[in-house]
């Protein structure tokens, strides 16, 4: 999320797509109907079924699943059409705008309908509708993300905020409301088989990071590995790991995979179970760590198949990160029932077993604070250092003096912090970013601008056209040094920059200087390293409509996608 649920509170609309918050996110609800009872906020819920939310809402667009992106291009080319979008944001802080509209004018209200159902007099008075009432909080959850063109049509939700001029502000932004408790930060720690924590990926530089960060020898991870090459490939999917071991796909891997633990993951929210099933069969070794007995657990009609029961969260204590960033202490309240152990007491179990418990405890006395601490270290590239367990601890002990609206403090031990350090937090004394990308704010107050992350400068294929990918001049947080864009800060402290300065000196200086650490950039339209470069619509794999699959047809088949085979096309 750029902004938070509280700030949902100052939206003059709201659209939701792909969400029913009144179910999955009920403490939401409180400011999304602030916003619609006091501001009089239109409440637009876009969802092939009626659901709860849809109950509540001012405008409720029923759409065909799979077409999102197309409604929401068919939204951003009537925006321009009508001379709605905001000039002066997209002249000054967006990349890519000319080579996007020209996608967008593809889908016009008609084209709109024939793909998504959607009237064509609704496509545009919907967008009259964010028009007239700015700043829009746009909100998605799992309607828009679990497609195959997922990636797209989140990317368009992003295009369309741009182009209204709603991002950076208070009121406005992207809203992704996150699942389960902590999956923020289990997100935030790259618990994913593509990345180190903190978004780092794979490539050499990022092990050799966090090897500094966790004071072990690179050549000892390397030697880990069979090959040094596999240190840098994706793993499994969780979504299809079982092909590790039932081999029925093509897929890269040099052995079969032999034991499996599952931890915290109950393969009820698994689809394909007769492959699973499969697996689980042919595995050696199956563990699960859960406070019940899983599904999994009842599948596994063999020997070799250990249960460890795990406390849960409430006999457990440590950080959590929840859904706007904010990282908050959660207390123990009951020591662990019916010979329960904590997870971290598993963890140090299996490390001690597995022979490595001195490297891997070597920056860690006290559980649960040292984790925090030493996960803080090393993940520079979103902020998470400001966070100390003493900073967060001393938050929860003060939520009364946080305001509900601005959610910073008023006085009291944490004046002037606002609540949950929201990430970034660069530093000790930053007080965290409420709000991603606010140019209003000073960035040692928790303002931003948009990250340089793609280069200076960018010649589109498509047109010829070279654009520079800094922000336009003017554009700036109050204080910066320079009033306009800048590149990512690098060699403060010779052969590092921001991501990897571990001395945080490189944070500092930026800071100092009234800057932000990732540079000054604009954020772009058409992403360059993408099979879609705008985001277009391309038809559900399984759809009634053949003869949209003709006109919009989707991807070649992808072989070693995360290991495995992936079938598009012949699909
Ligand atoms: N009570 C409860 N709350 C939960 C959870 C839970 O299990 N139970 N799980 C948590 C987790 S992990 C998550 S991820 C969140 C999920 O929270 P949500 O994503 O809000 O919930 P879902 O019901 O998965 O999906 C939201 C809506 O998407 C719609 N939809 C389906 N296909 C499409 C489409 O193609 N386009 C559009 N626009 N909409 C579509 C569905 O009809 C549904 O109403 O909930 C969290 N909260
Ligand atoms: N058909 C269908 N499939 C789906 C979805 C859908 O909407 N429809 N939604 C998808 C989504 S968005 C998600 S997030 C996934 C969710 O998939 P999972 O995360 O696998 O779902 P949960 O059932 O919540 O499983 C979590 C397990 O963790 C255990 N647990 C709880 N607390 C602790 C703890 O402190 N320690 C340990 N070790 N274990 C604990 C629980 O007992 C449970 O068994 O499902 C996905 N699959
Ligand atoms: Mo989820």
């Amino acid at each position: 999320m750029t902004n938070s649920l509280n700030d949902i509170r100052h939206a003059k609309s709201m659209i939701f797509i792909g969400s029913n918050a009144a179910e999955a996110h009920p403490v939401s609800m409180l400011h999304i109907l602030h916003a619609k009872e006091v501001n009089n906020a239109p409440l637009i819920v876009v969802d092939p079924r009626y659901t709860k939310l849809a109950a509540k809402a001012t405008d409720y667009v029923r759409i065909r699943p799979g077409s999102d992106a197309a409604f929401i291009m068919g939204l951003i080319n009537a925006v321009i059409k009508n001379n709605w979008h905001d000039r002066e944001f997209i002249r000054t802080r967006v990349a890519g705008f000319e080579e996007m509209a020209e996608v967008a004018s593809h889908y016009t209200p008609e084209v709109v309908e024939d793909i998504t159902g959607i009237p064509a007099s609704e496509v545009t008075r919907i967008a009259e509708v964010l028009a007239n009432n700015r700043p829009t909080s746009l909100t998605w959850c799992m309607g828009g993300t679990q497609h195959h063109i997922g990636s797209s049509i989140t990317r368009s939700f992003c295009i369309l905020q741009l182009v209204l001029g709603n991002m950076g502000k208070s009121g406005g932004g992207t809203n992704i409301f996150r699942g389960h408790d902590n999956v923020q930060g289990a997100t935030d720690m790259c618990v994913l088989s593509h990345s180190l924590p903190a978004y780092y990926g794979l490539k050499d530089g990022s092990w050799k990071h966090w090897c500094r960060v966790w004071d072990v020898d690179y050549d000892w991870m390397v030697s880990r590995f069979k090959e040094k090459e596999w240190m840098n490939k994706k793993g499994f999917t969780i979504a299809r790991w079982y092909e590790g071991v039932i081999q029925e796909d093509k897929i890269e891997q040099y052995t079969p995979l032999k034991a499996v633990i599952f931890w915290g993951a109950a393969s009820n929210s698994q689809s394909q179970f007769f492959k699973l099933k499969k697996a689980l069969d042919q595995l050696e070794l199956v563990v699960i760590v859960d406070p019940f007995p899983t599904n999994t657990a009842a599948a596994c009609a063999k020997d070799n198949v250990y249960l460890l029961p795990s406390s849960s969260q409430y006999e457990t204590s440590g950080s959590v990160t929840s859904t706007s960033r904010q990282i908050q202490w959660r207390h123990k309240i009951v020591e662990p029932v019916h010979g329960c152990r904590e997870d971290y007491d598993i963890m140090k179990g299996l490390v001690e077993r597995l022979g490595f418990a001195d490297t891997f405890y070597k920056n860690i006395k006290q559980v649960p604070e040292d984790i925090t601490l030493e996960l803080g270290k090393g993940s520079l590239t979103i902020g998470y250092n400001g966070q100390t367990p003493e900073r967060i601890k001393r938050q929860t002990e003060n939520w009364h003096t946080f305001d509900i609206d601005t959610l910073e403090a008023k006085g009291g031990p944490c004046d002037g912090e606002y609540f949950g350090l929201p990430w970034p937090c660069w530093t000790t004394d930053h007080p965290g970013t409420p709000i991603l990308y606010d140019i209003s704010k000073p960035v040692a107050r928790g303002g931003l601008p948009f990250r340089n992350r793609f280069g200076l400068e960018k010649t589109y294929d498509s047109s010829g056209r070279t654009e520079n990918q800094l922000a336009a001049a003017g554009v700036y947080n109050p204080g910066s040094e320079v009033r306009g864009g800048y590149p990512e800060f690098k060699d403060v402290v010779p052969g590092t920059n921001w991501k990897t300065d571990l001395s945080q000196k490189t944070l500092r200086h930026a800071i100092d200087r009234g800057m932000a650490p990732f540079g000054n950039a604009r954020a772009r339209c058409v992403v360059w390293n993408f099979p879609d470069q705008v985001p277009i619509h391309r038809e559900p794999l399984h759809s009634p409509r053949p003869d949209l699959i003709a006109k919009y047809p989707t991807y070649e088949d992808k072989p070693n996608h995360y290991r495995v085979f992936t079938r598009y096309r012949s699909e």
